[in-house]
């Protein structure tokens, strides 16, 4: 059993992600199945297999403790420990070789809370992965690449779990553009250049910048889109060889 977990900004797509992969692994023949850990979710292109909102949704906790959204969602979240084991059994018993996990949209609300790392700990079984995703129309400058790229590092150390970045909604970008990106992201020295043409860089920008650099050579980014499931085939070969050569497959990515 492989626990992928899709975390990324509001709106980026990983609930439509979830949707277009897991027909992706359909046609592949690989049995999976879609746990919605979404208190907030209203509409869901998919059918869950496993619903956190069976148990526990933001609205009627908004309502019962007269809470406003964001409040709401952290005290879902936190109360989403009370029913994992039902959900981890719910899981098991299904018995499917990849669980894509759906989770809520306030990346922070989820990932930068003790619960959260406590919900990734507790569901993961054998291997896991983390997808971090982000919608690349917010990442078409050099500046804004190395924030997204610095958000899916803060998750890493939370999480410390091989990860995937996944650039998503590539199919809004003109032929330039995806040009462009795909040269950073196969050279992803040029982050260095294409910042330090800027006159207030300082040695501190350019060691963030490095290290960002790094990140995206040990973890890979991957241009997709989840609409027209382009990039797809790509990101699964990357998931199996996390699962088959497990974790420390972070160490020894090219
Ligand atoms: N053009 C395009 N739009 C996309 C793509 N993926 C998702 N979207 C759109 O982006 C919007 C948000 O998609 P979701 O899948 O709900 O994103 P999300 O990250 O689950 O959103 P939250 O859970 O609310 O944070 C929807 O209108 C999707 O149709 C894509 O690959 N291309
Ligand atoms: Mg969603």
């Amino acid at each position: 059993m492989f626990t992928v977990f899709v975390i990324g900004t509001a709106g980026s797509g990983k609930t439509t992600f979830i949707q277009s992969f897991s027909d992706f692994l359909e046609t592949n023949e690989i049995y999976s199945i879609k746990v919605n850990l979404d208190p907030a979710v209203d509409y869901l292109p998919y059918s869950p297999d496993i619903d956190i909102r069976d148990y526990i949704t933001a609205w009627d906790i908004m309502k019962k403790y007269n809470l406003g959204p964001n409040g709401a969602i952290i005290a879902a979240v936190d109360m989403t420990i009370k029913y994992l084991h039902e959900i981890k059994e719910g899981i098991e018993e299904l018995q499917p070789g990849y669980v894509l996990v759906d989770t809520p949209g306030q990346l922070e609300l989820f990932a930068f809370r003790q619960s959260g790392e406590e919900i990734v700990q507790t569901l993961r079984r054998e291997r896991a992965a983390i997808i971090f995703m982000i919608d690349v129309i917010l990442a078409l400058s050099t500046q804004s690449l190395i924030s997204s790229i610095l958000l899916a590092a803060s998750v890493f150390y939370r999480f410390n779990l091989p990860m995937l970045i996944l650039l998503n909604k590539i199919d809004l970008l003109n032929e330039k553009e995806i040009e462009e990106i795909l040269d950073i992201i196969n050279n992803p020295e040029k982050l260095v250049s294409g910042v330090s043409g800027k006159k207030d860089i300082t040695v501190f920008h350019e060691s963030i910048v490095s290290a960002v650099e790094n990140f995206i050579k040990v973890f890979g980014c991957y241009p997709i889109s989840a609409v027209k499931n382009q990039g797809l085939d790509k990101v699964y070969i990357s998931l199996q060889q996390i699962y088959t050569g497990g974790e420390d497959f972070i160490y020894f990515a090219p």
